[in-house]
């Protein structure tokens, strides 16, 4: 039986790659599931040093992998190509500037017949290469990160993937129920989980486990799930509030109700008069997404200074550090586009944020000054033209 999914490793450490030999994926490849072939890039090299590196074009830090050992190298896989993986492999190259390599990206490559990783190491691998391989040897290319840090080459991203990918191999995983339980799968963290002694050093396991009611049991754990996502991965319950469309607009009259019942919701009670005479001195802006007003920010010229109001969230996302960050830390950037010539430092009257929004400040580039939150101002910033906001 031919194998499930055809995996090539290219690397210049091979050995790097011996892991794959063990577990669930040494025992997958035993198995005939998956077919996984590591090979030497420096194999591909012609000269008595192997070299595959050398100076970047244009200067800079490090070396570049070079493009022909790699050209060989894929030329190589691509050869190799059989009855089963007649289409030759989408090309998976790990980066730190890649897309995020997540759950989603790890189902869709499980899908495909055949993969191909090419493990860079130094500051990577020559840009050409990409080309290459999409426009010569007609492979899809992705390239894909683990996540916002930096590794030292391809290789231990390569070990994840794989582990990620082999583990959706339908037969690589003996339960298939574990596979559809799982955290990421639903968008939530997992619940705690416990196994006998039921004491064990003063510890015991929650009664409710121990209950066999198993309504009670799915309720409580996922309450446990709730409150560990939205303390650990907020993103994870708010994903609007990271990456909806906001649109941002200066308030009008139309605007004074809503944005009365808002202010009195976050304890900043106040009167429609002082509001109405508020619109007529300075600017507020207003955030919106499909309609729905989220949050605003009130500014007043007063010299060379800018006063702002500390922005305001309507009260379902005033407690979330990630929409704070997201939605105030907009309309504090509007405020700053707003600023007129003649303008030297925004200024925000908030002596006691809370510490999602001290950062939000500190991110948005305040720093605190008696009391105050202080943005100075330089002077091509200033002169911004307000219609050239959205
Ligand atoms: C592949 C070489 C090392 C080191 C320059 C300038 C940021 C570029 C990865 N999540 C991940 N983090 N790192 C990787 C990864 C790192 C790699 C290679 C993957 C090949 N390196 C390197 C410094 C730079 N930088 C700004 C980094 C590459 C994944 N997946």
């Amino acid at each position: 039986m031919a194998a499930a999914l055809r995996i090539d490793v290219v690397s210049i450490f091979p050995d790097y790659l011996a892991p794959l030999d063990l577990s669930l994926v040494g025992r997958a490849r035993t198995d005939g599931l998956l077919d996984v072939r590591v090979h030497d890039l420096r194999d591909f090299t012609h000269d008595r040093h192997r070299t595959v590196d050398d100076a970047p074009y244009g200067g800079g830090a490090g070396m570049v992998m070079k493009p022909e050992p790699w050209a060989e190298a894929l030329g190589h896989v691509v050869a190799t190509r059989d009855a089963s993986t007649p289409g030759g492999p989408r090309l998976v190259v790990p980066g730190p500037g890649g897309a995020p390599f997540t759950q989603a990206r790890a189902r869709e490559l499980a899908a495909e017949p055949w993969l191909a990783f090419a493990c860079g190491r130094y500051e990577g691998i020559d840009e050409r290469v990409y080309d290459y391989a999409r426009e010569d040897l007609g492979l899809p290319v992705s390239v894909v990160s683990l996540g916002d840090y930096v590794l030292c080459g391809g290789e231990v991203a390569v070990l994840a993937i794989v582990e990620a990918v082999a583990r959706l191999v339908p037969g690589v995983v003996g339960n298939a129920e574990s596979l559809l339980e799982e955290s990421h799968e639903d968008g939530l963290l997992e619940y705690p989980l416990y196994t006998r002694p039921r004491q064990w050093r003063g510890r015991l396991v929650p009664d409710v486990l121990l209950s066999g009611d198993h309504a009670a049991i799915a309720g409580w754990r996922h309450q446990q799930r709730m409150t560990r996502t939205a303390a650990l991965r907020p993103d994870l319950l708010h994903p609007s509030a990271v990456d909806g469309r906001v649109e941002l607009g200066v308030a009008t009259a139309g605007d004074l109700p809503e944005l009365l019942t808002v202010l009195h919701a976050r304890g900043r009670p106040t009167s429609s008069e002082s509001l109405r005479a508020g619109l007529a001195t300075g600017t507020t802006w207003l955030a919106r997404r499909a309609g729905r007003l989220l949050g605003a920010v009130r500014l007043q010229e007063d010299g060379g200074t800018l006063r702002v109001a500390a922005p305001v969230l309507v009260p379902d996302l005033a407690d979330d550090p990630v929409a704070d960050d997201s939605l105030a830390g907009q309309l504090l950037q509007v405020a700053e586009r707003t600023a007129v010539s003649g303008i030297r430092e925004l200024v925000v009257d908030d002596p006691r944020p809370s510490p999602g929004r001290a950062r939000t400040y500190r991110r948005a580039g305040y720093h605190r000054r008696d009391g105050r939150w202080v943005r100075p101002l330089v002077l091509h910033e200033a002169r911004r033209d307000p219609a050239a906001i959205g």
